[in-house]
């Protein structure tokens, strides 16, 4: 296994100013050619990966990506559907000079449903919508969103689809394969397909839109979406614990499932590197005394009274065997939101430290934190930092190297030997971020050859000329 493997570019049409005169009528002012403006989306989040892309548009309903999709069809030419630009995989940027179809004005709410008084909570709005102004439409009528990351600012509804994301709240209200009760999506040739169902339930043949979460933009692009919405909270509390070791960290989520079980809606943790480096790098400051490891608890019930209860008998229990060290609980807001930050905003002080290199991973709960210690004694001096958080709940880790640039020696040392060492466990390589282009050679060290072939068969029937997200993905070679 090669890392870093760089494709060749398909042969694609290039664009031409007859291609560019098609897509000024159809999309006036919103097709962008101007270099400056092209550049942030050329590259991604990380700023470690950046095309080429001369042309980007921006459509405001369904029917201009059918006519965009039709057209680069007809005359070959590749395209790069993007959101927010928040993808951690190199999936959202062009590799080459791929068409950038942006959903950043496609961003109405079309419907949220009452049957007659009795609201329902089901979203249905365009792919474009930011996920935090949904987020505060629907608070706003006592609902909330049941899916929530660091990226809230920026992601688009249509890219948390796309790439199946998971986030802070997957503990409690699952994955989007749950949540997403319907999808509206443009097909490679321009056929709109109506998948918008607002059903609980609807087993009439195969689930279509399973099909189009998570497949990162490589067999449609999504244009509206329907969610479930959960009914806000009455009272949340959020509790910031310290460990002195990871089984006491481990020891204590089995408590907190046990205690807290039907109020709990996150169990997050951070290592002691993440510590440091949000306090270095974002000035965020460590509201309990220094420890290995830290918890970020969150309940969501509908009585405080009794979830503080709850809550109070779980810190006691768990302080009292010693399993927790030091902690703190917060009721108000501000301070939610402030003890939250520490843990949301690692990938951001990671993106201060240097050049990140990020594995994002599915393992056996007992065996999540042995990968970091193993690739910190591995890596040795190599590398600057070597830190690991995520969602414990989840079984799913996250683990960053920095270096202060980019650096061929060190990633040699570090993959394939994390991929083996998930593999071993049979973990997976990608839990939430998805394969995009960095990930995308190997898909096999989580996905057997004959499940590979059947994701190109598909690729082949729905985009036979493959001009949706070329080199994203599917690998280079399907065995
Ligand atoms: P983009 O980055 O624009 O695109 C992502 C992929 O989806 C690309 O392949 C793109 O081609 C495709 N795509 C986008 N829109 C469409 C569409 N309408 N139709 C078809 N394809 C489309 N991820 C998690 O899972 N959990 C987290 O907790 C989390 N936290 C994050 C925190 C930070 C600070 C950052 C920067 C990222 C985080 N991510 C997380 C990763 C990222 O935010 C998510 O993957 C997010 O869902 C991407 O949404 P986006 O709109 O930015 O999509
Ligand atoms: C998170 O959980 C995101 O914070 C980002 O999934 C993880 O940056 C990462 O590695
Ligand atoms: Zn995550």
């Amino acid at each position: 296994h090669a890392h870093d493997v760089v494709p060749t570019r398909r042969p694609f049409s290039r664009v031409t100013s007859d291609d560019l005169s098609f897509f000024n009528d159809l999309l006036p002012g919103r097709t962008i050619t101007d270099p400056d403006m092209l550049e942030s989306c050329n590259v991604d989040w990380l700023k470690t990966v950046k095309g080429s892309s001369e042309v980007l548009l921006r459509p405001k309903t369904t029917e201009e990506v059918s006519q965009i999709l039709r057209y680069c069809n007809k005359r070959n030419l590749a395209v790069s559907p993007q959101g927010g630009n928040t993808g951690l995989v190199g999936g959202s940027v062009p590799v080459f000079d791929e068409i950038i179809l942006s959903t950043a004005l496609m961003n109405r709410v079309l419907t949220f449903d009452s049957i007659l008084v009795i609201f329902t909570g089901i979203l249905t709005c365009q792919a474009g919508c930011v996920l935090e102004s949904l987020s505060q439409y629907v608070e706003e009528r006592d609902f909330i969103m049941p899916l929530d990351l660091g990226a809230k600012g920026s992601c688009h509804i249509g890219g948390n689809v796309s790439t199946n994301a998971g986030g802070l709240r997957l503990l409690r209200y699952g994955s989007l394969r749950g949540t997403v009760l319907g999808l509206e999506v443009v097909l490679a040739d321009g056929r709109v397909l109506d998948c918008l169902a607002k059903l609980r339930k609807d087993n009439t043949g195969y689930d279509m839109k399973q099909l189009f979460i998570g497949s990162e933009g490589t067999l449609g692009v999504v244009t509206a979406v329907s969610i479930l919405c959960p009914r806000k909270p009455k009272s949340v509390n959020v509790a910031f614990l310290g460990c002195s070791s990871f089984q006491n960290l481990l020891e204590t989520f089995q408590i907190c499932r046990g205690m807290l079980g039907e109020i709990l809606s996150a169990f997050e943790f951070l290592d002691a590197s993440c510590m440091s480096l949000v306090e270095k790098h974002l000035k965020l400051t460590n509201p309990i005394a220094e420890s290995p490891y830290y918890i970020v608890i969150e309940t969501a019930g509908s009585n405080a009274a009794h979830d503080e209860e709850k809550l109070h008998d779980f810190l006691e229990k768990v302080t009292a065997s010693s399993l927790v060290a030091d902690g703190t609980v917060a009721t108000e807001e501000a301070k939610i939101k402030a003890l939250w930050s520490i843990r949301e905003r690692i990938t951001e002080a990671l993106r201060h430290d240097g050049y990140t290199y990020k594995y994002d991973v599915s393992l056996p709960l007992e065996k999540i934190y042995d990968l970091v210690t193993d690739m910190r004694e591995h890596l040795g001096n190599q590398a600057k930092n070597v830190v690991g958080y995520g969602h414990v709940g989840d079984g799913n880790l996250h683990l960053n190297v920095t270096s202060p640039s980019k650096d061929e020696a060190l990633l040699a040392a570090i993959e394939p030997y994390v991929y083996e060492w998930t593999w071993k466990w049979r973990g997976s390589i990608s839990a939430e971020h998805g394969l995009g282009l960095k990930k995308r050679n190997y898909i096999y060290y989580s996905k057997s050859q004959e499940a590979v072939r059947l994701m190109r068969d598909f690729k082949a029937m729905l985009d036979p000329k493959g001009i949706l997200n070329p080199y994203k993905t599917l690998p280079d070679d399907v065995r």
